[in-house]
């Protein structure tokens, strides 16, 4: 274990693959690394990238990763159950789009395609991104399609999320307003090469000035990650909101969600999935009620 997590530290590239695998699937062995690897986490910025299919999500992170990497930093991706097919660890749509990275030692590319953990995805996430973190990745990308509760609480656990949006979506910016709100750090208009984008940009605006959220307000930059138009400042947006925001309050902030997630996830771990089926069986035939299920469950641990 101590030489594991050393070769981690060191940028072992097959130390760290096979410890990411071990984190997608919770084993034991990945919670003891994650134990040693802690004290040597909290330097990586963690940015998620959110918004609806297709937005242009990889593209942009692709245009991302080419400028930190300009800088010479080391940047780890976490595409969270992509749609594109999933081979390999990595995504084939992505692979394509990214392609130019994987050859590059300085950029780790993950997906994480399980659903159905007990305790949801973001723990297995936000593990994630502290091994890559303790690895000593100067940045961590999330890419996550922001439809589900999965997704906006790992955006939620993010340094700065940045929502993309793409013109032409109409009634789609009110349906995911209302989760997205608390979330967005950054506004990024793609495919602003398309019509619609100043219509966009007025509804993001009008949005932003009913909403209630706390903090300054989120910039809105316009963004042809296709053609790299824009990416510096979406950057330079993203980094600046991250910079405003710093600070123990809002670690302490995260941390706050962080340990009752995980605290949560434990809890559900412990309960083995047929036993949950029997107890879900039992509770409908109404021969069993559920409080003393529930009880039972809590008086073992
Ligand atoms: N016109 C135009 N097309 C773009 C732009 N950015 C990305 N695209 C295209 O949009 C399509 C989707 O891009 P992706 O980067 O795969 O989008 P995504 O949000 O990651 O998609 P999912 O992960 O499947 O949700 C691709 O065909 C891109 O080439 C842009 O700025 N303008
Ligand atoms: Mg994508």
């Amino acid at each position: 274990m101590p030489e594991w997590a050393q070769q981690i530290r060191k940028g072992n590239v097959r130390a760290l693959a096979r410890a990411a695998s071990a984190v997608e699937n919770r084993t034991p062995a990945a919670d003891a690394l994650l134990r040693k690897l802690f004290p040597h986490t909290g330097n990586a910025l963690v940015i998620g990238i959110t918004g609806p299919p297709g937005a242009g999500k990889s593209t942009l992170a692709d245009g991302i990763i080419r400028l930190l990497r300009r800088e010479e930093q080391r940047v780890g991706v976490i595409a969270v159950d992509p749609t594109s097919p999933y081979s390999g660890g990595a995504i084939l749509g992505d692979r394509i789009r990214m392609q130019s990275h994987y050859a590059d030692p300085g950029v780790f590319i993950r997906s994480m395609a399980t659903r159905g953990h007990l305790g949801g995805l973001a723990p297995a996430t936000t593990d994630m991104a502290l091994l890559f973190d303790a690895a000593g990745m100067d940045a961590v990308i999330v890419e996550t399609v922001g439809v589900g509760q999965d997704e906006v609480d790992i955006a939620r656990l993010a340094d700065v999320t940045a929502v993309v949006l793409v013109p032409g979506m109409g009634d789609d910016v009110q349906a995911i307003k209302a989760g997205i709100m608390e979330i967005a750090g950054v506004f990024l208009i793609n495919k602003a090469d398309q019509p619609g984008a100043d219509r966009l940009e007025r509804e993001i605006h009008a949005m932003l000035s009913l909403a209630h959220h706390d903090g300054p307000t989120p910039p809105v930059v316009r963004v042809v990650a296709s053609e790299g138009g824009g990416i510096a400042e979406a950057l330079h947006a993203i980094r600046s909101v991250a910079g405003d925001r710093g600070g123990h309050e809002r670690s302490e902030h995260i941390w706050r969600r962080r340990l009752l997630e995980m605290y949560r996830e434990r809890l559900l771990n412990r309960i083995p999935a047929a036993e949950l089926d029997s107890a879900a069986r039992a509770v409908a035939l109404r021969r069993k009620d559920p409080y003393s299920i529930v009880d039972e469950w809590l008086r073992r641990i």
